[in-house]
């Protein structure tokens, strides 16, 4: 049986139902994926097949029906400069040292990777702490598609349409208490799967889980997501699935994957390139063109095209990566060479 087979609309077939419930079920789905005059579309054979796949049993169809069901959000789109990095890239040149530190590591060694069964937890200075499963991960909140740029420290750059929703949808659910001053994010930890996480080597000496954390207004901030897909599809492994943090304006390494845990926290939490060299990697990490990397310089930035990193053209670095007028005003009055 498929995995969604607790799908109400999944287990209903053509074959089970009657025509009426067929024709309600096209409606409500009509209506879900957004189409007004579903009458004149119902009518027209050619349309009938296009239908008639979408309500289909198939893993292409479950996919279509989640790509389609969310929204564009335009708002930041003025911020991207240049074109969307070809999906190929994105899903093929990853950061994941859980599965080795080679960029080619992750897509090679994460495939039999598992995201069901997931558990996400939600903990610590809320009223209401819970326990998600795979399933709720996609009902938190209407998925809507972001095309956000993504900095890595290293000084590359790409621009991904991802899946997701705002971070703060979910803290709000969770309810902080007032001694709610940051998050604090756990991976998964499961070295039989994560081979990094057994061999020190592979896994680039950290010590794991990766955590990560963000300050609370950071947290709330209307820019910062939890991605549960890129591209219109469910987020392959090697990008964090089933589901991670994408936090535009700071540097790539606190866009934590693979999350397990979520804790609201009294006290700045660890993080893990910080706890690994605090002198390079501090907790803030915010893109800034005017603090280097003390062995490289981070004022301009190789943007991987359709040529990938050897062809991909520099470009000038921008303070907060470009977000600014959306977040500078949260660090006014901080010495940002001293909280890098
Ligand atoms: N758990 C975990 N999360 C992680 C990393 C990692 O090694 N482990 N790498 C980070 C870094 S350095 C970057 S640049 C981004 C890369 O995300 P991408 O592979 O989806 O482009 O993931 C971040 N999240
Ligand atoms: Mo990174």
């Amino acid at each position: 049986m498929s995995k969604y087979a607790n799908k109400p609309w999944q287990r209903m077939t053509e074959a089970e139902v009657t025509p009426e419930a067929v024709f309600a079920d096209r409606r409500r789905l009509l209506k879900q994926l957004g189409f007004v005059g579903a009458g004149t579309l119902l009518s027209s054979s050619a349309n009938a097949g296009v239908l008639d796949f979408l309500l289909g049993d198939s893993e292409q169809a479950v996919f279509a029906r989640r790509a389609l069901q969310h929204r564009k959000n335009l708002t930041f789109d003025h911020l991207i400069n240049g074109p969307l990095t070809p999906e190929q890239k994105v899903i093929s040149h990853n950061n994941f040292y859980e599965f080795g530190t080679a960029k080619t590591d992750p897509v090679n060694k994460a495939q039999g990777f598992k995201v069901e069964p997931w558990k996400l937890v939600i903990e610590g200075e809320v009223a209401k702490p819970m326990t998600l499963d795979y399933d709720d991960l996609f009902k938190l909140a209407p998925l809507e598609e972001r095309i956000y740029r993504l900095r890595c420290v290293e000084a590359w750059s790409m621009v991904v349409p991802w899946l997701g929703f705002p971070l703060a949808a979910l803290l709000k659910r969770a309810e902080p208490t007032s001694k709610a001053k940051y998050v604090a994010f756990e991976t998964l930890y499961d070295p039989e799967q994560m081979p990094g996480q057994s061999n020190r080597f592979l896994g680039g000496g950290i010590d794991y889980p990766y955590v990560e954390g963000l300050r609370m207004d950071e947290a709330m901030n209307e820019l910062t997501l939890l991605s549960v897909g890129l591209y219109g599809k469910t987020l392959p492994p090697q990008n964090g699935a089933p589901i991670r943090l994408v936090v535009p304006w700071k540097y790539g390494f606190k866009s934590i994957k693979s999350i397990v845990r979520i804790r609201l926290t009294e006290t700045q939490p660890p993080s893990t390139w910080n706890l690994l060299a605090a002198h390079e990697y501090g907790f803030y990490a915010n893109v800034n063109p005017a603090v280097d990397h003390p062995r490289w310089s981070q004022a301009s930035e190789r943007r991987i095209g359709a040529g990938g990193l050897l062809s991909a053209k520099r470009i000038p670095t921008e303070p907060f990566n470009g977000y600014g007028d959306y977040v500078a005003s949260l660090y006014q009055g901080m010495d940002l060479t001293r909280y890098y």
